[in-house]
């Protein structure tokens, strides 16, 4: 008969094998600071609070529902939008009649930040990240022949959140379906806009008001609707780990409940209606355990508002995999990577998922790309048996100390915001923002270094990378399709009732009624996004950010081998030298592309690497960025581009440059830029092209031999 499991025997029999070396080399600490041992023991549970508990019964850690997938399994929700409405419809279609379940609609950055089409500053933006959406009768298109009383919807939008929430409901009253009919989310969680996903349009102080007005009008209206979706998938994608993206996303839950409780509605109105979004990434056993931490944080944070209704403290979730951990080399490593993502947030209970398609590091997804995606998850669902278990890993050692790990940590950083007075006071004092933006330089420098291996990047590269599957590319064609359907409209609607319904809506702004309600008038009449946004704009005026970058993070992370880094400051010493100043780069962000963790990071890399840095602002027009360009005398320009808008605003910027004396300043650009685009690129001037996953070291040796060929030789 075996013996008797025994700690001490098995650490004496451990350690006999790692022939003299400590047992504690084999510890790991996570890059949110919690140590991981090789082995985890019924020891390592006793007095857990987070552990022994049941499903759909608080603090709701084994999942907010009692059957969870074996009753019903989470949703398939693929996250989709491009080019015009009619061709996101016909795309919608073809995933529901393959196997998807829910809907969830991507809009093009225009549409985010409340401009029509025929916006000058969105030029480059149309139809690219998303469908272009610029009155009812687009979104009338979008959902034709999808009947909106049956399928539910969740549309990310935040910033033109109340025109586009608005124009689904009208599309609906025009399909016959009645607004309590109506199931779905809308995203409308500001908070982390001001984040990290910068598609804002108004000052905080409104956009808390526009939220609590949704809540408002849709608990009395609209009780099946989800109005919020709180969201740590886009703090994830700017580099939060998974403590920080759950002490976020929590604490920013929390403040909007204040806000709620503030404007007089009672908890158990709105708070079972609020749901929530998190990013998955490649820390399997970890993002497992931050969906389990996250309720039982939700939980413990909503008991001090004291609710009846169990629901209001209850975390449903939807999750999407990493856009950040797929990289363009090797890209079919994606698939793999995707998988191994969705595994995480099923075995952790999410509600609902979006599965990403293995080209996105390079261009849109396709109709292959995304089959693939989407069978991902139908193989996990109806393949696997996964479904049959409830929480198949409660229990679990290891996971059940990571979870409690994870609910220590954040509850941590959630006291800290709550003594600076709240997740909003936090975010004006820039503590979150730095804190993520260090995270994702540390992240950075661990890449570069090798010590996080992303296979195809930084080990077991291809000699030859080789694109053998077709791109999707958004014509620009797109943006004359949609001016000319906003003229038409314009053409036909009666204007006199267009006026009234948007003066309606300023009195509504300056704090007479509900925002979502005067909207509707304004919507059945015909106007369009642009102007619902700017009406109330009238009133609130735009938020404009300031950027600011944080120093020292990256290079701090190099502490085995710093040649690489060495061999740079010595360059840019050499370059002070003799040329009297560090070498000059504008790092900026042109059209509606609100990504900024890439700039951040090269930014704040290439300042401890010795380059001055300047950081624009985001949203230039290629015009602002080379002004500002001039005005800093740089010798060279980044462009950042996440959003396909490469192919017109770095070439415009060029010749912006030229036009007012900076045909001498070299332009390099990084992000997301399909290879088949670099020669486009190289013709219109670009020096240099930085494909996603390049190493810093690579992209600041490159750009450096520009500037010493130019200025030294
Ligand atoms: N047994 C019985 N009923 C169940 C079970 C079960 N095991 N599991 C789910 N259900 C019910 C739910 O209670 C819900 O009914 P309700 O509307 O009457 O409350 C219904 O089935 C749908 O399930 P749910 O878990 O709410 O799934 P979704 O409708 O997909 O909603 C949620 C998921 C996260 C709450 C939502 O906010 C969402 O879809 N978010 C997506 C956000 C998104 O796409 N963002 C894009 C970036």
């Amino acid at each position: 008969m075996s013996e008797h499991p025994n700690l001490s025997k098995w650490t004496e029999l451990a350690e006999k094998q790692m022939k003299g070396k400590s047992l504690e080399t084999l510890d790991w600490t996570t890059p949110e600071g919690i140590k991981v041992k090789p082995l985890y023991t019924a020891e390592d549970l006793e007095d857990m609070e987070s552990v022994n508990t049941l499903p759909g019964m608080e603090p709701y850690v084994r999942g907010p529902m009692a059957t969870m997938y074996a009753g019903r399994p989470w949703t398939i929700r693929q996250y989709a939008g491009f080019s015009t409405a009619k061709e996101s419809n016909a795309f919608y279609h073809k995933a529901l009649a393959a196997g998807q379940k829910g809907l969830s609609v991507a809009f093009d950055l225009a549409t985010h930040r409340g401009y029509d089409s025929d916006h000058p500053r969105v030029a480059g933006d149309i139809g690219k990240a998303g469908v272009a959406i610029d009155s009812v009768e687009d979104m009338k298109i979008l959902f034709d022949g999808i009947p909106l009383d049956q399928m539910s919807v969740s549309m990310t939008m935040n910033g033109a959140v109340i025109p586009i929430l608005a124009g689904y409901i009208v599309a609906a009253e025009e399909q016959g379906v009645k607004h309590e009919q109506l199931s779905g989310t809308i995203q409308n969680d500001i908070l982390k806009e001001y984040l990290t996903r910068n598609t804002y349009i108004y000052p905080p102080e409104p956009s808390m008001r526009i939220i609590s007005d949704i809540m408002s009008f849709c608990s009395s209206n609209m009780p099946r609707y989800n109005t919020i979706s709180i969201s740590g998938y886009h703090m994830m994608e700017a580099g939060a780990n998974s403590v920080l993206q759950t002490a976020f996303t929590i604490a920013d839950g929390i403040e909007y409940v204040k806000a709620a409780l503030k404007s007089g509605m009672d908890i158990d109105t709105f708070a079972p209606r609020l749901s929530f979004f998190f990013g998955i990434g490649m820390n399997f056993f970890m993002d497992i355990a931050m969906l389990r931490a996250a309720r039982f944080l939700w939980h413990r944070a909503m008991s001090g508002f004291n609710p009846k209704n169990p629901k209001s403290s209850m975390l449903r979730t939807h999750c999407q995999t990493s856009g950040w951990s797929l990289t363009e080399q090797d890209p079919y490593n994606n698939v793999i990577r995707t998988t191994m993502e969705a595994l995480s947030a099923v075995l952790g209970g999410t509600q609902s998922l979006h599965t990403n398609s293995f080209d996105e590091a390079i261009g849109l997804p396709t109709d292959f790309s995304a089959r693939i995606a989407r069978n991902t998850q139908i193989i996990i669902q109806d393949e696997s048996n996964i479904t049959k278990v409830i929480d198949p890993l409660g229990g679990s050692y290891y996971l059940e100390s990571l979870t409690s790990a994870i609910i220590d940590e954040a509850q941590k950083i959630i006291d800290e915001i709550e003594e600076l007075g709240g997740m909003a006071k936090a975010i004006e004092s820039g503590m979150p923002k730095m804190r993520i933006e260090e995270s994702a330089a540390r992240k950075q420098a661990r890449i570069d270094q090798g010590l996080d291996v992303i296979v195809g990047v930084n080990k077991y590269q291809l000699a030859n990378e080789k694109i053998d599957f077709e791109i999707r590319e958004v014509p620009a064609s797109v943006r004359d399709e949609q001016i000319a359907r906003i003229k038409e409209i314009k053409s036909t609607r009666d204007q006199a009732a267009v006026d009234k319904a948007l003066a309606d809506l300023r009195t509504a702004a300056e704090g007479g009624g509900n925002l979502l309600e005067a909207a509707l008038p304004a919507v059945r009449a015909r106007a369009t996004v642009g102007e619902i946004s700017d009406a109330m704009e009238a009133v609130f005026g735009r938020f404009v950010a300031t950027t600011r970058c944080i120093s020292g993070a990256y290079s701090s992370e190099f502490v085995a081998d710093t040649r690489a880094i060495d061999n740079i400051k010595n360059r840019t010493n050499a370059f002070f030298d003799k040329q009297g100043r560090r070498p000059r780069m504008l790092v900026t962000k042109m059209g509606q592309d609100g990504h900024d963790r890439g700039f951040k990071v090269v930014a704040s890399a290439y300042a401890d690497l010795g380059f001055d840095v300047d950081i624009s602002p985001m949203f230039q027009t290629p015009a602002e960025a080379a002004k500002m360009a001039i005005e800093n005398d740089v010798h060279v320009v980044g462009a950042s581009s996440l959003a396909a808008g490469h192919k017109s605003l770095i070439p415009e910027l060029i010749n912006e440059l030229k036009k007012i004396g900076g045909e001498d300043i070299i332009v390099v650009a990084g992000g997301v830029i399909p290879p088949m685009d670099y020669d486009f690129l190289y013709e219109a001037g670009v020096k240099a092209v930085f494909g996603p996953g390049t190493p810093i070291p690579d992209s600041a040796d490159k750009t450096l031999r520009l500037l010493e060929e130019k200025y030294l030789s």
